[in-house]
């Protein structure tokens, strides 16, 4: 085992080490034992049975719950062409202008991403998404894409799922390879919370361009057009279609709300059409363009750009799908919604109840309605197994037009606030989110403002302060470190600037930048990085598993022990996953292609006196027993 440690270790086949080399690397003294994959799998579901899945505190039982039912489709037809292979025709201009010549109102379908992370806080697992994936490319053909990436789904997937992102997207584009793949790039963020150097950027573009992602839609989280620049330029080299975003606060068609009017909006769209965007999307991210308001920007943007307008919201107030009408009428080309069952509430509108709402009209989606209900009725059963991650809201709620907590944010904001000890407040956290913001100067909030302004609303309700105590009392607060970098000006500039007083107060003498802070990063050296990545894991790494770790250094290496340890449990049916087996049940595990595992747990063993029980399975008949710690 030792010899065998160190023999394999990447340093030491290079000829770097020195004689020091061991005493630094602890992990090589320790004896691993080798374990065969089966193995790894029992011995994960040893330690979900005994000690359960890290943030469910009301576990389920998995027996209970159904298997879902998989539509059947006709593989031996030829696979519809979708949106895809007209971007392969046309091209990323060509497809621009087909968008416009499209009397039908065309449809992005955000089940595989925005639903899940706005309704069940991002967990939706491959296993789930693949199962359902080419019965999508049939039965789904029609819609203009599918949201699958992108936002959150990046850090979840590693830290809380244990899955790699990449191999998610590229076995999704395996699955449905004729329609239109989109992913949400939050700018110089890119998939994480806060700025890259540029050519982490520009080179994090490439590989989505080149392992499936074909539309980027791009924001700032300030509405900071600079801030895009980068993101944008890099899209339109990889060949693929350039979304820009305007991310939609306030209320127009509210005349007290006067920071962000009509022709904000009209200038921004403007300028982004002027940087080379292919489309133009409205990133309305908390749900607050009401449906008249709607119409008012529609119109006036279809009026004032020459490029297609596409439309995001989230249903929170339940105004959703009058929004999406309402943007028709106007002339909206594109528009998002999710698949009914993982609709409404934080999530997009129902995407079914919206076809059928516009059939027999000019805006007739012509979309399969019988075979997106046969989608619907699939993901009805799974988000049951993601029952621990609901936000707990059972209808819309027009208080969101108050607090104005994005929707992708309020499934994460509430285990936040939990999190802290602090849910029997929840309703004074979100007042004081609703505070922060005119605290800040009412600013867009979308991740990573949005985070921002919820770091700082539970610093201040953990605190018992409120928000006039910072000018009185800022001397002596220690800010969270998300503030003071938001102040410091490392997420952009906000329209009109930050308070001046405030930002005094939070910066305690730090002067902010204003200028781009990519401007101020050294660019990443992949070749350091990727030797920094390699001797912590011990192997060669690929360039996209380098991009996960430059993007998220602490994470990648806990994923990757997982997968050391347990092997790709990505593979594991979701209920087994999540809750484990109960003794006398049994399931099975196809590991790969052809190679199946069936597993039944026989009983559960005592503790021993140094905390470890066994935990006794049968694997294909065999008797195999694993040793777990129990944490409790
Ligand atoms: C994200 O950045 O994850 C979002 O969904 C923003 O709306
Ligand atoms: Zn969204």
């Amino acid at each position: 085992g030792f010899l065998e440690n160190v023999i394999t270790h990447r340093v030491f086949l290079d000829g770097k080490c020195d004689t020091s080399f061991i005493e630094k690397h602890s992990e090589l003294l320790q004896i691993i034992e080798k374990k065969d994959r089966a193995t790894k799998v029992l011995s994960f579901l040893g330690d979900v049975i005994v000690n359960g899945s890290p943030g469910i505190t009301k576990p389920l039982k998995s027996a209970e719950l159904m298997e879902a039912h998989v539509p059947e489709v006709d593989l031996t037809q030829p696979r519809p062409a979708g949106s895809r292979d007209l971007l392969m025709k046309l091209g990323a201009e060509g497809l621009s202008k087909w968008i416009l010549e499209q009397k039908k109102l065309l449809i992005t379908d955000t089940t595989m991403r925005d639903a899940h992370q706005s309704n069940l806080a991002t967990r939706v697992r491959t296993y789930d998404l693949l199962k359902i994936a080419e019965p999508t490319s049939y039965l789904g053909a029609g819609l203009f894409s599918i949201e699958c990436w992108g936002g959150a789904t990046f850090d979840v997937s590693m830290r809380f799922l244990k899955e790699d992102p990449w191999q998610r997207l590229h076995k999704l584009s395996e699955a449905i390879p004729n329609v239109l793949f989109q992913m949400l790039l939050r700018g110089s963020n890119a998939v994480g919370y806060t700025n890259y150097p540029d050519n982490v950027v520009q080179r994090f573009v490439e590989e989505a361009a080149s392992s499936g992602i074909d539309i980027f839609r791009v924001f700032d989280s300030l509405n900071w057009t600079r801030g895009m620049a980068v993101a944008m330029e890099a899209v339109r080299k990889s060949g693929k279609i350039c979304e820009a975003a305007i991310c939609y606060t306030g209320d127009i068609t509210d005349p007290t709300r006067d920071k962000y009017p009509l022709e904000y909006y009209v200038n921004m769209a403007k300028e982004l059409e002027q940087m080379g965007a292919h489309i133009l999307a409205i990133k309305d991210m908390a749900g607050l363009l009401k449906p008249f308001a709607a119409y008012k920007l529609v119109k006036a943007l279809k009026e004032n750009i020459g490029i297609p307008v596409h439309l995001h919201t989230h249903d929170t107030s339940s105004n959703g799908s009058a929004t999406l009408l309402m943007a028709c009428q106007a002339g909206v080309d594109i528009v998002d919604a999710a698949l009914s069952s993982l609709s409404g509430l934080t999530a997009q509108p129902n995407l079914n109840a919206l076809v059928a709402a516009l059939k027999g009209t000019e805006w007739d989606t012509r979309l399969d309605e019988d075979g997106l209900q046969k989608l619907a009725n699939y993901w009805e059963t799974v988000r049951d197994y993601y029952a621990p991650f609901e936000s707990g809201l059972k209808n819309g709620t027009a208080e969101v037009y108050h607090h104005e907590i994005p929707g992708g944010q309020y499934s994460n904001y509430k285990p936040q606030v939990a999190g802290l000890g602090l849910l029997d407040r929840w309703e004074e956290c979100k007042e004081m989110y609703h505070k922060v913001n005119l605290l800040f100067g009412d600013i867009v909030k979308v991740t990573p403002s949005s985070k921002v302004v919820g770091d700082m609303a539970m610093f201040l309700v953990k605190n018992n302060l409120d928000v006039q105590d910072v000018f009185t009392q800022g001397d002596e607060l220690a800010f969270p470190e998300s503030v003071i970098g938001m102040f410091k000006g490392m997420l952009g500039q906000p329209y009109q600037g930050w308070p001046r007083e405030l930002q005094k107060i939070i910066l305690k003498g730090d002067e902010p930048i204003t200028c781009r802070p990519g401007e101020l990063l050294e660019p990443a050296n992949f070749d350091e990085e990727r030797d920094k990545v390699e001797e912590k894991v011990g192997h060669a790494v690929d360039d996209k598993a380098l991009m996960s770790y430059i993007m998220y250094p602490h994470v990648y290496p806990e994923f990757h022990k997982h997968r050391h340890e347990y092997s790709d449990t990505s593979v594991i049916p979701t209920p087994i996953f999540f809750y484990g087996l109960e003794p006398g049940q049994e399931t099975s595990i196809e590991i790969e292609a052809g190679k199946t595992l069936i597993i039944k747990l026989n009983a559960i063993g005592k503790v021993h006196p140094d905390g470890t029980r066994h935990i006794f399975f049968e694997l294909n008949g065999n008797a195999r027993s694993v040793v777990v710690r129990d944490q409790s």
